[in-house]
């Protein structure tokens, strides 16, 4: 990595354990990109306070993160891996990009929608005079993509690898990357997303037709980058599938379809072309042999995590020379755009 090369920036919440939807939709691509690119992977613990959380947890999983991203790949010695509260800058420009942003934008934002549905529920289902037990909307929960707008243009990233439920807040990024620059003058880079063909959008085993999560209520829906191999063939053999036996890859039949994309993610084959392998088998023999597939290929991740969870001095080396070279970066953005914005220059 050098400073003269394209800015690659993308990172992921410490929320849990990865999911294989993390691994396939994201990191696996982020790890081609690491030779001739200089790039900056965050964990982003600072967007993990959005929702329900307990500290301990927190800090547990950041620390599993950086383990879980060295395993899969991500190579220290050629990108900087970073935790976003270590680096200076992130919440300040959000600030700043809050300012900008209409507030309607953010209400219309799927993901915020999606994560306050039920929460509007709750909050109905209370009584006025038993505030101490009501349960809000969070404002952080609103602001979450200005944050995140923030994370991306404070590297002056020129291209986001992200899955394909990242679409509608890399728009707002862009967007907000224009309207500053036009407001003050050119400052950031335009970012462009980089969503890979394969692995975009991995569904949920137990609902195929929402995303598989890392914070899903039903453990059985997620499969975990470190489930023990007995958990992930339980899992798969146990995934939704639907009502005809037949194995293609169709719109009416989610759930088959599903399979054959992990399938492909992980063996690199089209799902029509593995589809065809199956041809007069049933949905038993296919489960089977994708939850053999899995096993292999997380094997050696989780190998390698074990022995990075023991060494944690490594890792904490890890995220301070990755915090360090960010914050370089950081600060030369902040310092740019806090002189447009017309802040007086510090004593
Ligand atoms: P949560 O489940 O807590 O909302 P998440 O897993 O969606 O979290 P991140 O950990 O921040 O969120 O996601 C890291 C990267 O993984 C992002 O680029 C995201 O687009 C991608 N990703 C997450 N889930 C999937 C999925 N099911 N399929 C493909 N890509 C995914
Ligand atoms: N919103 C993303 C996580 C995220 C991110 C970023 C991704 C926060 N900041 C900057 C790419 C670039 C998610 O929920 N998956």
């Amino acid at each position: 990595m050098s400073d003269s090369q394209p800015v690659i920036l993308t990172c992921a919440q410490p929320t849990g354990g990865l999911t294989i939807g993390n691994y396939l939709g994201a990191i696996k691509n982020w790890a081609d990109m690491l030779e001739s690119n200089n790039c900056f992977f965050g964990i982003v613990d600072q967007h993990a306070i959005t929702v329900d959380y307990t500290p301990s947890e927190l800090r547990q999983n950041t620390l599993s993160c950086v383990a879980q991203y060295i395993a899969c790949g991500l190579d220290p010695e050629k990108s900087n891996i970073f935790v976003q509260s270590h680096v200076t800058g992130h919440t300040e420009l959000a600030w700043v990009l809050s300012c900008i942003t209409p507030l309607g934008e953010l209400q219309r934002m799927t993901q915020f929608k999606d994560k306050t549905k039920h929460l509007n529920k709750e909050d109905e289902s209370h009584s006025d005079d038993d505030s101490q037990s009501k349960v809000f909307i969070n404002s952080g929960l609103l602001m979450y993509p200005v944050l995140m707008a923030a994370d991306i243009l404070l590297y002056n990233a020129h291209s986001v690898p992200v899955g394909a439920d990242q679409k509608q807040h890399l728009e707002l990024c862009r967007n907000l990357a224009q309207r500053f620059n036009h407001k003050y003058s050119d400052t950031f880079n335009v970012p462009e997303p980089y969503i890979a063909k394969q692995g975009q959008r991995i569904m949920s085993l137990q609902d195929p037709s929402r995303k598989m999560s890392k914070s899903d209520v039903n453990q059985n829906a997620t499969l975990f980058l470190l489930d023990d191999p007995k958990i992930i063939r339980k899992k798969i053999m146990s995934a939704v599938t639907d009502s005809s036996s037949k194995i293609e890859v169709s719109e009416d039949k989610p759930g088959v379809t599903n399979l054959l994309n992990i399938y492909s993610s992980f063996n690199n084959e089209s799902p029509e072309a593995i589809a065809e392998k199956y041809i007069g088998k049933g949905y038993g023999d296919l489960k089977s042999d994708l939850a053999d597939l899995v096993v292999s290929k997380l094997s050696p991740v989780q190998e390698r995590y074990q022995e990075l969870m023991n060494d944690k001095k490594y890792l904490e080396s890890v995220l301070k020379q990755g915090a360090e070279n960010a914050q370089k970066l950081a600060f030369k953005t902040l310092r740019k755009v806090y002189k447009k914005a017309g802040f007086l220059n510090r004593f």
